[in-house]
């Protein structure tokens, strides 16, 4: 394992390997339930990755924007949805954050400040424009973060995003989560150029790019970023580079296109791993701290998943609610 200097002294190591260690207990424990089969539709999970949505979130306030991706639980829970209603999503409750009609491609929450996760490769990046804008026009000092990967980079969403968000000094931050494939196909396949920050100065947008799984480096990213984006109303991007461990979805063994050697590798990078090596080493945190902190854990997430598959289903006569507008003088659910 490569460990890197001690944290810095403001960096708030408890709370980050919170965040992180709930991530990853919540998607083993989506794993395991989905491969039971008491799931419905299609999981794509976050293990790996949990260094970006922490290291962004610990920065955003809750009236913050995030948009998301399919592969979205851990920027769900990293904004501060609780697990209870994200896991209960999952299962297609009605105490679900969307009420159950969303499942883990439309986890939805405007308490939260959380744009949805979603279906579309690229399609959050518009969404986190428009968020921005509106952050904008309120002067409310709101940031919005859209979270996308490597695959989004070449679609035209995020070529237009780019260019209105620096055309109208959005306050807006872009944050690339390159795990170098899209599904099979390697990142350095799909384009000349996989260097995704050097593309912030087609756009003069102020772009770096960080080590995904060192969580203080993309925290650090995230501070400069946020703060451009909320005192100087200026947008961002940030590559963050990092790697999924498991395969694309639930049902894909990620073995196929990807060598042994090479997944094996990234999991020595484990951004968890990494933390909690240099939080002791550098004694910012002791043992007893960390335990305490993956017993909270895993008791948190042992209470969403009881809550999730005690939770009633959606009642059928309410299937043609949130369908309509209310204020547009539509009854629920039904055309007047
Ligand atoms: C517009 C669109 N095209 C294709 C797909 C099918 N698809 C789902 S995920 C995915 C790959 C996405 O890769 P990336 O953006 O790098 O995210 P990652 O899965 O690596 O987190 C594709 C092609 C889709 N969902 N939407
Ligand atoms: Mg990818």
């Amino acid at each position: 394992m490569v460990t890197t200097p001690s944290l810095a002294p403001d960096f708030p190591v408890l709370e980050a390997y919170r965040r992180m260690f709930l991530l990853r207990r919540f998607e083993l424990k989506a794993q395991d339930l989905y491969r039971r089969g008491g799931m419905p539709g299609f999981i794509h999970l976050y293990v790996g990755e949990e260094a970006s949505a922490t290291g962004v979130c610990l920065h955003l306030r809750r009236d913050d924007y995030v948009s998301s991706t399919h592969r979205g639980h851990g920027h769900a829970l990293a904004k501060g949805i609780p697990p209870r209603q994200v896991m209960a999503e999952l299962f297609g409750k009605a105490t679900g954050c969307s009420g159950g009609r969303g499942g883990s491609m439309h986890i939805y929450d405007p308490d939260a400040g959380f744009l949805g996760t979603n279906g579309l490769v690229a399609a959050g990046i518009p969404l986190a424009v428009g968020a921005a804008l509106a952050g904008q026009l309120r002067g409310s000092g709101q940031v919005a973060v859209s979270f996308f990967g490597d695959g989004a980079v070449n679609h035209g969403a995020f070529h237009e995003g780019l260019n209105l968000a620096s055309a109208w000094n959005l306050p807006i931050v872009f944050i690339c989560e390159n795990n170098l494939y899209a599904t099979e196909m390697p990142f350095a396949k799909a384009t000349r150029n996989p260097d995704v920050a050097s593309r912030g100065a087609a756009y003069s947008m102020a772009a770096e790019a960080v080590d995904g799984n060192d969580v203080e480096q993309v925290w650090r990213a995230a501070d400069r970023a946020v703060r451009r984006a909320r005192e100087e109303s200026r947008p961002t991007l940030v590559e963050c580079r990092t790697y999924r461990h498991l395969g694309h979805h639930e049902g894909d063994p990620g073995t196929g296109y990807r060598t042994k050697e090479e997944v094996e590798a990234w999991k020595k990078q484990c951004p968890i791993a990494m933390l909690k090596a240099r939080a002791l080493e550098s004694g910012a945190a002791t043992e007893e701290q960390l335990k305490e902190i993956e017993k909270e854990v895993d008791a948190i997430v042992a209470d969403a998943v009881e809550f999730a598959q005690s939770s009633a289903s959606p009642d059928p006569a309410t299937a043609l609610d949130h369908i309509f507008p209310e204020a547009a003088g539509v009854e629920s659910g039904r055309h007047a």
